[in-house]
């Protein structure tokens, strides 16, 4: 009997050790804080992950910047240091200039083409593009619209941007675009309420969950509703990584990060109307209808720029131009 029970406890510790072994951790880097697109995105992917591989993969979350700003966490991706990442497109395009392609101003006019593009082929042909920098596209979840704030004075038209500094993401077509628009672009990576908060600079431009998560109606007091660039994340493997693994679990990891990237992008603009109400109630005073024809005019011209002269990048443009007429 006793013989019995000590059989039946080694087994027993040697499956959960075993099991134990057999888990894969994944490492997943984000540099926003809890409550952000980012985040939400991640913890869904967690969530599916988790429970579809039976914990065979197990994701810990690194946020808030813990793992460096996003070039950083894009570095650590590609050396395979950590295994995911969920970024915004901005910082990406120095790593592939495919990334310039979304950011292109008011590329989309809503959330349907996004999607529509994004999820289509020729989506697909910039998560391919990325495997020359050593990532594997997963799919892309969102960050929105993008809208300019400022501490200074309403923005209703191009010529009252004149000379404002306004914070930019590390890259290039988003420089170019503020200052196609007349800005003092400054690039910067994020968080930046306390550059902000010091007047460091006087404005900065993301989706309206960031004004809400990141308190930024305490210190911008002027919003425009500009829209003039769909943020998107991406969301990420390192091709290092990714080759070890068996068909079966690449099919189930890019499965439950496209599940994630769309119950987040739903989640993202089923609460934009509601935020729009709260930043107004927190006295932030919003430009909605600003003369978005004359920004269209003042960024007319950046396809031509040296920014899109990769005729691989050039062509891509031109396609998703085409394809939203
Ligand atoms: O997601 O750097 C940025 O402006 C990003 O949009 C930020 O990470 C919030």
């Amino acid at each position: 009997m006793k013989k019995c029970f000590v059989l039946l406890l080694t087994t027993c510790l040697l499956f959960f050790y075993c099991n134990a072994l057999a888990a894969t951790k994944i490492k997943l880097g984000v540099v926003t804080k809890p409550g952000s697109a980012q985040n939400i995105a991640a913890e869904k992917f967690k969530e599916l992950i988790e429970q579809r591989s039976n914990k065979e993969f197990q994701v810990k979350i690194y946020h808030s910047a813990s793992l460096g700003n996003e070039t950083q966490i894009l570095q650590q991706v590609q050396m395979n240091t950590i295994q995911m990442a969920i970024v915004t497109g901005g910082p990406f395009d120095t790593f592939d200039p495919i990334a310039r392609v979304i950011n292109y101003p008011f590329i989309f006019k809503n959330s349907a083409q996004a999607d529509r593009i994004l999820d289509g082929p020729l989506g697909a042909q910039i998560l391919t593009s990325l495997e020359s920098s050593g990532f594997k596209g997963l799919s892309f979840s969102e960050n929105g619209f993008r809208n300019l704030t400022n501490s200074k004075h309403a923005v209703k038209s191009p010529d009252d941007i004149k000379g404002l500094k306004i914070r930019v993401m590390a890259s290039a077509i988003h420089k170019a675009i503020w200052q196609a628009l007349g800005a003092n672009p400054t690039p910067m990576p994020w968080p930046i309420y306390t550059e902000l908060e010091q007047k460091v600079i006087d404005g900065q431009e993301n989706p309206l969950w960031v004004m809400e998560v990141y308190k930024f109606y305490e210190i911008q007091k002027y919003m425009t509703l500009s829209r003039h660039v769909y943020s998107y994340h991406m969301d990420i493997a390192s091709l290092k990584w990714w080759k070890t693994l068996d068909k079966k679990n690449q099919e189930m990891i890019q499965q439950s990060m496209y599940e994630a990237a769309v119950f987040q992008r739903e989640d993202n603009r089923s609460k934009n109307a509601a935020r729009l109400e709260m930043l107004k109630k927190k006295g932030m005073q919003v430009v909605e209808d600003p003369d978005i024809d004359a920004f269209r005019a003042k960024v007319a011209d950046l396809k031509d720029m040296d920014l899109y002269s990769d005729p691989k990048v050039k062509e891509l443009l031109l396609k998703i131009m085409n394809a939203v007429k």
